[in-house]
């Protein structure tokens, strides 16, 4: 890529199991396929310290308070906002699996304020799109492995997916609502084909946090 082109910051939102990981997988293995430098990440990142707390959470084998669980996945981001940067102005589109709007979404689906959840989000990297995969809970529930971390239960989603539509409608000029329920190889041709346009769009525009 030329000098002065960046990276795309591209983020899959929505509940649990509904196809980010698949999804970002399948973009990644496009770009790269046309030669655009991408790389994959994911939120929580479970291999650092704060990580690695987060995951004893998740599996329920540690229990923390509400407020504290939210500010380490807030703070899990905050640690690996320097090296995204560089790579963001390095020329490499990042796809990454969950980020902020996840933070907000669970924490307020349990209680907490909303926008005391969004607060340590702010000054974070804002997305260039957000590629949020909707669908009904209950549709989600007969997918692999659904009920083994602490968050998936059916009415607990169905509060999570409430704010992320919340998210969407308030953020609505960066982010792309998708019917999580269609195949797997037409959402990916909708995602691909609304990726294609924006990268080139982006590549010249400066960075922007939320
Ligand atoms: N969390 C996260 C917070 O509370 N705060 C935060 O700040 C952050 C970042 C872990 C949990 O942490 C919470 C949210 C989560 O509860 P995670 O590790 O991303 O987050 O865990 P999950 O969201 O549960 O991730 P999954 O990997 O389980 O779900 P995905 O990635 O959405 O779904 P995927 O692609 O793995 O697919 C699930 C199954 O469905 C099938 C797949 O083959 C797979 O079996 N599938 C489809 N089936 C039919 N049609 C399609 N279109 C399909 N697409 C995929
Ligand atoms: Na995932």
């Amino acid at each position: 890529m030329s000098a002065g082109k960046r990276g795309a910051l591209i983020i899959f939102e929505g509940c649990d199991r509904s196809g980010k990981t698949t999804q970002s997988r399948l973009l990644v293995e496009l770009l790269k396929s046309k030669g655009i430098p991408a790389l994959p990440m994911n939120f929580p990142e479970r291999s650092s310290s704060i990580g690695q707390v987060i995951n004893s959470y998740l599996t329920n084998s540690k229990d923390l308070k509400d407020e504290v669980i939210h500010l380490m996945f807030s703070a899990n981001r905050w640690e690996h906002m320097n090296q995204m940067k560089q790579k963001l102005l390095e020329g490499h589109t990042l796809v990454v699996d969950r980020y902020s709007f996840s933070g907000v979404a669970y924490s307020s689906a349990k209680g907490l304020d909303f926008d005391w959840c969004y607060a340590p989000e702010r000054g974070l990297i804002k997305p260039d799109a957000v590629f949020y995969l909707r669908a009904p809970p209950n549709d989600l529930t007969n997918r692999g492995q659904y009920g083994e971390e602490r968050y998936e239960k059916v009415e607990f989603q169905s509060r999570v997916a409430k704010v992320f539509d919340r998210l969407c409608a308030n953020e609505a000029s960066y982010w792309h609502q998708f019917d999580a329920s269609q195949p797997v190889d037409e959402l990916h041709a909708r995602i691909a084909s609304i990726t294609e346009e924006l990268l080139p769009t982006v590549a010249t525009q400066p960075l922007d946090t939320l």
